[in-house]
This record gives C-alpha cells, sequence and structure tokens, in this order.
C-alpha cells in the first residue's frame, strides 16, 4: 500500500505556507517534493478517493491527438477543461499542440511524440528525451500555461522510466489525474517501444491546497492509512502510438476506493 501522495497532502496542509496565488482563492504551499511510483508494482491511481479514470484516458487521448478544442472532450461527457475555454471550445496552443505540432523557425511544425517513441526504439541511451509544452513564445495565447511543463524519459536495462515536472500542482484535484495521467503516458511509450515499465518521478514545483480544498483533504487524511492496494493496469496493444482507443486502456482491475469527495476547481 503506498501513501505517499497522502503524506504530501498532509505536509502541505500541516506545515504549507499561506500564499496567495492567480486565481485569488488562496492556498497553502510548500516548494519542491517529489513522488516515486514503481510502475512494476501496480498502477498509481489513488485510492483514498474515487479517480475518475475515464476523463484520465480521454484527456490523454485527446493530447496525443495533437487537440486543443474540448468539444471531442464533451462529447465523451469530460468537462474538466470547459472552465478554460472559449466560445468555440478552444483553449490555444496548449499541450497537444505543442506535442504534435511545436512551431519551427522555417514555418513547419515539430511532432516531439513520434520523435520521443523514435528515440526510444533507436537510441534508448539517449538523454535528450525530452518533450516540454513550454513553449515561452506561445504562453501569452494559451488559456492556461501548461501545469505540467515537461517530461523526460529514461531507459535502463530495458526499462522505461518517465519523469514529469509539474510547475504547480493542485494536490487535491489535479495531482491525482496528472499522476493517472503520466503513468499511462508511460505504459504506452514503453509499449511502442518493446520496453517494460520502470519507475514514474513525479515532481512538483508549487505544491498547494487550495483553502477551499482543506476540508476535503481532512477528511480525506482521515482514511489514512490506505487501505488498498493501487489497481493494476490492462493496456491492449495499439500499433502506434496515435491508435489507442478508450476501450484499449482499462485500470479498474483490482481498483478499491474510498468514495468520491467533490471540491470546486479554482479558475
Ligand atoms: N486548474 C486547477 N486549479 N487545478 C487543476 O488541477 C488543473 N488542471 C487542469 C487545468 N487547470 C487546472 C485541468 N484538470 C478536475 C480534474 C482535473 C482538471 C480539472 C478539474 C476535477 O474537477 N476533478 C474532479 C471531478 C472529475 C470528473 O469530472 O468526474 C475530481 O473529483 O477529481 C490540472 O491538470
Amino acid at each position: 500500500v503506498d501513501v505517499a501522495y497522502e503524506e504530501l497532502l498532509a505536509e502541505v496542509l500541516t506545515q504549507g505556507t499561506a500564499k496567495g496565488d492567480r486565481t485569488g482563492t488562496g492556498t497553502r504551499s510548500l516548494f519542491a517534493r517529489q513522488l516515486r511510483y514503481d510502475l512494476s508494482a501496480g498502477f498509481p491511481r489513488i485510492t483514498t478517493k474515487f479517480v475518475a479514470m475515464k476523463a484520465v484516458k480521454g484527456e490523454l487521448l485527446w493530447f496525443l491527438q495533437g487537440a486543443t478544442n474540448v468539444r471531442w472532450l464533451q462529447e465523451r461527457g469530460i468537462t474538466i477543461w470547459d472552465e478554460w475555454a472559449d466560445a468555440d471550445g478552444e483553449l490555444g496552443p496548449v499541450y497537444g499542440a505543442q506535442w504534435r505540432s511545436w512551431p519551427s523557425r522555417d514555418g513547419g511544425a515539430i511532432d516531439q511524440i513520434t520523435g520521443l517513441v523514435q528515440m526510444l526504439r533507436r537510441d534508448p541511451d539517449s538523454r535528450r528525451m525530452l518533450v516540454s509544452a513550454w513553449n515561452v513564445s506561445e504562453l501569452d495565447r494559451m488559456a492556461l500555461a501548461p501545469c505540467h511543463a515537461f517530461f523526460q524519459c529514461y531507459v535502463a536495462q530495458g526499462r522505461l522510466s518517465l519523469q514529469i515536472y509539474q510547475r504547480s500542482a493542485d494536490l487535491f484535484l489535479g495531482v491525482p489525474f496528472n499522476l493517472a495521467s503520466y503513468a499511462l503516458l508511460t505504459h504506452m511509450l514503453a509499449q511502442q517501444a518493446d520496453l517494460e515499465v520502470g519507475e514514474l518521478i513525479w515532481t512538483g514545483g508549487d505544491c498547494h491546497i487550495y483553502v477551499n480544498h482543506v476540508e476535503q483533504v481532512r477528511e480525506q487524511l482521515a482514511r489514512v492509512p490506505a487501505a488498498y492496494p493501487f489497481p493494476v493496469l490492462r493496456l491492449e496493444q495499439a500499433k502506434s502510438i496515435d491508435a489507442y482507443s478508450m476501450d484499449d486502456i482499462d485500470a479498474s482491475q483490482g481498483y478499491q476506493h474510498h468514495p468520491t469527495i467533490k471540491a470546486p476547481v479554482a479558475v
């Protein structure tokens, strides 16, 4: 049973500095913390509350399509990006645009994900296996600056590890999603490159609990130590990193969890 996430919640709740933020909500915050998960030991879908895997899967597939319009998500009942979209459903050049078509100087576009899969296959010792959403020249056109700004892959002994740097971490609402999302991405990349999964390393910059999530966090921590182990991921083999569908992904096997805890998202 892994309680690292809950320990981080408790640390920020009890030791965090009161700090204002862009949304005007107010937070308790600590800087620079890390969570590590051995992905071969289980899929890090937090169990001390229900984590909506349908939204996690949909959001990641939507990133991988290079999409930046929320309609595709809405058609699947996923509303987690609605607050930031304009009247046409657009978010500007956020994750999907930067991952799949980062504008290059010659007027073309760079597909970082295809490049990453090629490096994993051809040159797994490379120390340049990074994907960045943090395109400084386009930040002002994004509805929201990337929270999970970039990630790096690392291969040793046939195992793929991934470290994600999250500059701003909404510990109660966002981080359980972000952990499951990057764990899933690691499994997909490993499958595409014929590797086993290694570790997911999550590095958080401003790690915060919004003041209007404090009661929810107390309720969640009253449930610790977690009673349940992580579930196991079933991932059907897809022909390419672009070919995964919702039905190929199932993180419900062995997912025992405490009940949902609702909270408002800071916009
Ligand atoms: N803004 C803030 N304030 N927090 C975030 O976590 C966040 N994101 C994305 C962009 N901006 C953010 C959006 N991701 C939920 C989950 C992830 C989000 C936004 C909202 C959410 O409300 N989750 C609920 C309900 C899920 C459901 O629809 O069923 C939950 O209980 O988990 C971080 O990437």
